[in-house]
Order: structure tokens, then sequence, then C-alpha cells
């Protein structure tokens, strides 16, 4: 007999919430306790991560800042950020191509968190699958530099969708490249009208400054 038959009862149907999103809305409640701003990073591999975190490191020596690296293998990314003597974290996923909410967890204990005003989180270099794994993160900030062409968002939708702040890097490339960033933002905007994006170069320091700006306003 199917619940719909008993008179007198309404089904009710909910959304269960998977592992990942669990252990993600407890992350998400551990960093909000510690006012912890929490920033992922999406983007390609190679698209500019670790370099626009070390200029922001070094243009914010205000904030107290913490890293959690992303990669498969090796802990390259998280040696640079250390050099800068920032806490970071470096998690190999052993071939997964996304960082999940678990991952994140086993890392926090390893952060100085109670000290930390911002986390920001570079998430494995792919466009597809990070967007579907909830970290507990505050905000979702995506990446794409010039190099990788304009279209990307017919083809890529759901990272843009996803995003609270699009960031165009390698800027200074732009007289080498036909990267049409009229075309590109009325893409984005088709998918995400309120998504700000924002476009810089990390080597020259150009945009940089709305950047940081956002980052100071978005604070917890
Ligand atoms: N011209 C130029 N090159 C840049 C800029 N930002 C990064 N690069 C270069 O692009 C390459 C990749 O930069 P990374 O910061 O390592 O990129 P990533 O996204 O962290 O890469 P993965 O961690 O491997 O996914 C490096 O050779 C950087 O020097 C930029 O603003 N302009
Ligand atoms: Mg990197
Ligand atoms: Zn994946």
């Amino acid at each position: 007999m199917s619940e719909q038959t008993i008179p007198g009862r309404v089904p009710v149907v909910q959304k269960l919430l998977t592992a990942n999103e669990q252990v993600a809305a407890d992350n998400r409640e551990y960093f909000a306790a510690r006012h912890v701003t929490v920033i992922n990073i999406m983007a390609s591999p190679g698209a500019g991560k670790t370099t626009l975190l070390l200029a922001t490191i070094a243009a914010l020596p205000e904030l107290r800042i913490g890293v959690i690296e992303g990669d498969v293998a090796s802990q390259v990314d998280a040696d640079k950020i250390a050099e800068t003597g920032t806490p970071v974290v470096q998690i190999n996923t052993g071939g997964a191509c996304h960082l999940d909410a678990p991952m994140i967890r086993r890392a926090m204990p390893e952060l100085p968190l109670d000290d930390l005003d911002v986390l920001f989180i570079e998430n494995v270099g792919n466009l597809i699958c990070p967007v579907s794994f909830d970290l507990g993160q505050s905000y979702n900030v995506g990446l794409i530099s010039l190099p990788e062409g304009d279209d990307k968002p017919y083809k890529y939708p759901a990272i843009f969708e996803a995003v609270d702040l699009v960031l165009v890097t390698k800027l200074d490339l732009r007289p080498y490249l036909d990267f049409n960033l009229d075309r590109f933002t009325e893409l984005v905007h088709g998918l995400n009208p309120d998504a700000p994006v924002l476009c810089l170069s990390a080597k020259t320091g150009e945009g940089l400054g709305e950047w940081l700006r956002w980052v100071k306003t978005h604070l917890g």
C-alpha cells in the first residue's frame, strides 16, 4: 500500500543529505564559529591559482591567511605558499580529480583556525567535478586564464553557475590572444547574472586591487 492511499497522511519526501554534504555542513559550522571566511578556488590546471594566492598573500599582510592546497600528487604548490610563512596544508588526493568535505575535515586540525581571518582552498585543477562537492566554503571563486579561450562558459556551464566571482587571469597576455572579454562576460552573465567578472594579472599586478577589495569586503 502506498502512503498516498492512507487517509489523513501526507507523504513528505525529503532529500537526505549525502555523506559529503553532512561533513560539509559540519565544516561550515566549525569555520563560522571561528569567523574564518573560506574561499574555494576552482579552475583548470595552470590557470594561475597558486600564483594568485602568492600575490594575494604578499598584498594583504594585515590579513591572517591560511591555505589548503589540493593536488593529485606532489607538494610543490604548498612549498611555495609555506615559503611566505603562511600556514598551509597540502592534500594529495592520490588520483581523485576534486577535493571533498572529508578531505578538508582531515586537514583542519593542521591549521591554526582560531587565528585565521581567511582560508583559501586551492581545489584540484579541473573545471568539471570540484563544483559537485561542497567543502563547507563561504564562497566559490572561478578562475579562467586568457589562453583557455572565451567559450568556456558554453562548455563548462556548471562551474560558472556555481561561483560567486569570476576572475579572468593572465591579463598581461591579452595582446597575444583573441580572448573577447565582452563576449565572455556576456556568456557568464547568461548563466549567473549576479557574478562579478574581474580581470587581473598576478604577474603585473594589473586589476589585482579589485580582487583584494572583493576579498576584504567578503570577510565574515
Ligand atoms: N603571464 C602570466 N603568467 C601567469 C600568470 N599567473 C600565472 N602564470 C603562469 O602560469 C603558470 C601556472 O600558474 P600556477 O599559478 O601554477 O597555476 P595553477 O592554477 O596553480 O596550476 P595547478 O595547481 O597546476 O592547477 C605558471 O608558469 C605561472 O607563472 C599571469 O598573471 N600572467
Ligand atoms: Mg596550483
Ligand atoms: Zn573529480
